[in-house]
């Protein structure tokens, strides 16, 4: 099995200090978190970035500044989000990708999401697909249900996306498909040959759906944007250790984690834009 990429998303947009104090949301403190867990073995940092009083918002400056800080002290592939904040507009969400970073993610589908509606109409797609693809930036499709896969196969046959795609089920959402290993392998199972995947379990779904991942040649994400507690009923002091608890499990299964330079090399990317 090829090394594994493990991703941390250390802020999101919908968590706040209220759920968990440790949420990092200045951008030196979401450099923090990252350069810790690039530490623990992480390859890829998902970045959103919030205003001062902590509402998401997508911002191109402050994603510049988190991501300037970032580069200063590490080498870690950096994915900023396109899909922002519930009720965003394709305008505002895809601010970031302007700024080229080597990776975004792409929402292949609309689902609901809690007790709104995470929009990504056809015309969403095509926009982002087309956007990213001018700027040199490599798409992550997130698909929080099977049918999105069939959505971003779409957009290959318009041109829009190049193969090898890499995925990101993002899976126990609630409107989405729930985290279940049986689900996660069927995922795994509908995304064309030579694809690479990664998982995102939410809650308690994480750390079991992370181990699935691992045994199984998949990738892994995990962070305060999916998941805010270490065990059961306990807050993770940081994004760091639920980083540094991936790794360890992947070491018990003999399955070593990618330098940033590595997940490159895996996931097609130029490299050097850092
Ligand atoms: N905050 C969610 C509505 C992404 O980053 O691309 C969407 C999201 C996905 O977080
Ligand atoms: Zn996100």
């Amino acid at each position: 099995m090829e090394k594994l990429i493990i991703t941390a998303a250390l802020t999101g947009a919908e968590v706040t200090r209220e759920d968990n104090p440790n949420l990092p949301v200045t951008p030196a403190e979401i450099a923090d978190a990252a350069y810790d867990c690039y530490r623990a073995g992480a390859s890829i940092v998902h970045l959103h970035v919030r205003n001062e009083d902590g509402s998401p918002t997508q911002s191109a400056e402050l994603y510049r500044e988190t991501m300037d800080l970032i580069r200063g002290r590490c080498n870690l592939i950096i994915q900023t989000s396109t899909g922002g904040a519930v009720g965003m507009s394709p305008e505002e969400r895809l601010q970031p990708v302007y700024l080229k970073p080597e990776m975004a993610t792409l929402s292949t589908g609309s689902v609901n999401f809690g007790d709104d509606v995470f929009m990504n109409p056809p015309a969403y797609l095509e926009k982002f697909a087309r956007v990213m693809q001018e700027q040199g930036v490599k798409p992550e499709i997130e698909a929080f249900d099977v049918g999105m896969i069939n959505n971003a196969l779409r957009l290959v046959k318009k041109g829009l996306l190049s193969e090898p795609l890499h995925f990101d089920f993002v899976m126990g959402v609630p409107g989405g498909i729930p985290g279940t290993v049986k689900n996660l392998l069927h995922m795994a199972e509908s995304i064309p040959p030579g694809s690479s995947w990664t998982v995102a379990g939410m809650g308690r779904t994480e750390l079991p759906l992370g181990t699935a991942a691992i045994i199984t040649g998949g990738h892994v994400r995990v962070g305060f944007e999916d998941n805010i507690y270490y065990t059961r009923g306990v807050l993770a002091e940081s994004n760091a250790l639920l980083v540094e608890r991936i790794a360890r499990v992947a070491e018990i299964h003999s399955r070593p984690v990618a330098s940033p330079d590595e997940a490159r090399a895996l996931l097609g990317l130029a490299g050097g834009k850092f």
